[in-house]
């Protein structure tokens, strides 16, 4: 699928967007502005914006603790963003949910979930609502490596197999869960091949190039859409620090050549660079999309701190079973 200029700029964009997101967070964390814990995906753009550059806002995608990215490329406001993760009545969850649980219904994002693994059947049920629906709507799951590990996974792809559903399984294989090495865990360290199980598509892919991403992702959405079923995507990447962070950054613990191996393979400076090559994209051009992700950062925090915590009265509402709680 050939990608027209405006679009290669906006998904340049996106992950720009996420990048200066996810380093601006860990510094407001540090500095006690936002509460939780932080997972960052900085490194990981690519996986995020290659499938959302695929969807439209009545696809649905489901998604992991590892979240800001997706939710930045599914078109959420980082005004709200920024606003849960401060706290505050104006986030997407009124403050009460923080970085793991964004969701805004209204772009197809159904939530970030702390459960390793819980996206799996989720989004399972969404490409079921989709296939009734019959508009031809498509749903993605986003998961770690170390969610195949559970059962969900197989469960999930089974089922979607079975019942042809229009859903497309995006593996983001950033080699490690936590602390630990794909290969401690896994006696097959590569994902794709498990498709072949179930009877469905299954693709690697570099993670950290936005356009093979696009285009493995175009492919497994289209089978989808057309109601030929299910696909697994394998996307090989890896995050450029920690795998959480409360008040400071923890030490790091992987070895120091492999993380500057990936961190060469850097996804942004890729497509730049790629779309300078191409006379897409100048110098200044870049130097002013940045700027402006800059300033509606900026714009993001001013709203974040002008809004209200939420307030004791608050505390109950909104919950699963608000009135068993009262009880
Ligand atoms: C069901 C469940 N088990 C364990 C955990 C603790 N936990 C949180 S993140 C994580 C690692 C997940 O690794 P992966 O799926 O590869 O995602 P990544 O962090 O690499 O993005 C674990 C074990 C959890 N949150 N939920
Ligand atoms: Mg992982």
């Amino acid at each position: 699928m050939t990608l027209e200029a405006p679009k290669l700029l906006t998904m340049l964009r996106d992950m720009i967007m996420i990048r200066e997101f996810e380093e601006l967070a860990m510094k407001l964390r540090a500095a006690g502005k936002i509460y939780g814990v932080v997972h960052p995906c900085s490194g990981q753009e690519a996986v995020a914006v290659g499938v959302c550059a695929c969807l439209t806002n009545s696809d649905r995608i489901t998604s992991t603790h590892r979240g800001h990215g997706h939710c930045i490329a599914k078109g959420a406001d980082i005004r709200r963003m920024m606003a849960e993760l401060f706290g505050r009545v104006d986030g997407y969850c009124k403050g009460k949910g923080g970085s793991m649980h964004i969701a805004d219904f209204a772009i197809g994002m159904l939530g970030a979930n702390g459960v390793v693994g819980a996206g799996l059947p989720m989004a399972a049920g969404a490409a079921l609502a989709a296939q009734l629906d019959g508009k031809g709507d498509v749903a993605v799951c986003f998961f770690g490596d170390g969610a195949v590990t559970e059962g969900e996974f197989h469960e999930a792809l089974n089922i979607s197999a079975v019942w042809k559903l229009p859903i497309v399984f995006v593996c983001e294989n950033n080699l490690y869960a936590s602390n630990n090495a794909i290969a401690v865990q896994h006696h097959i360290t590569a994902v794709a091949p498990h498709a072949a199980g179930y009877g469905m598509p299954g693709v690697a892919v570099d993670g950290n190039d936005v356009l093979a991403v696009h285009q493995a992702a175009s492919t497994a959405v289209a089978r989808a859409r057309a109601g030929q079923g299910p696909s697994l995507i394998e996307c090989n990447t890896y995050r450029w620090y920690f795998h959480s962070m409360h008040d400071k950054p923890p030490p790091e613990t992987r070895p120091a050549d492999e993380v500057a191996l990936w961190k060469s393979r850097d996804p942004i400076p890729r497509l730049s660079n790629d779309l300078m090559a191409r006379g897409l994209l100048s110098p200044a051009a870049l130097q002013q999309m940045r700027a402006q992700v800059e300033r509606e950062l900026q714009a993001a925090v001013t709203f974040a701190d002008n809004s209200p915590f939420p307030g004791v009265a608050d505390l109950l509402t909104d919950m699963y079973a608000p009135d068993a709680a009262r009880t």
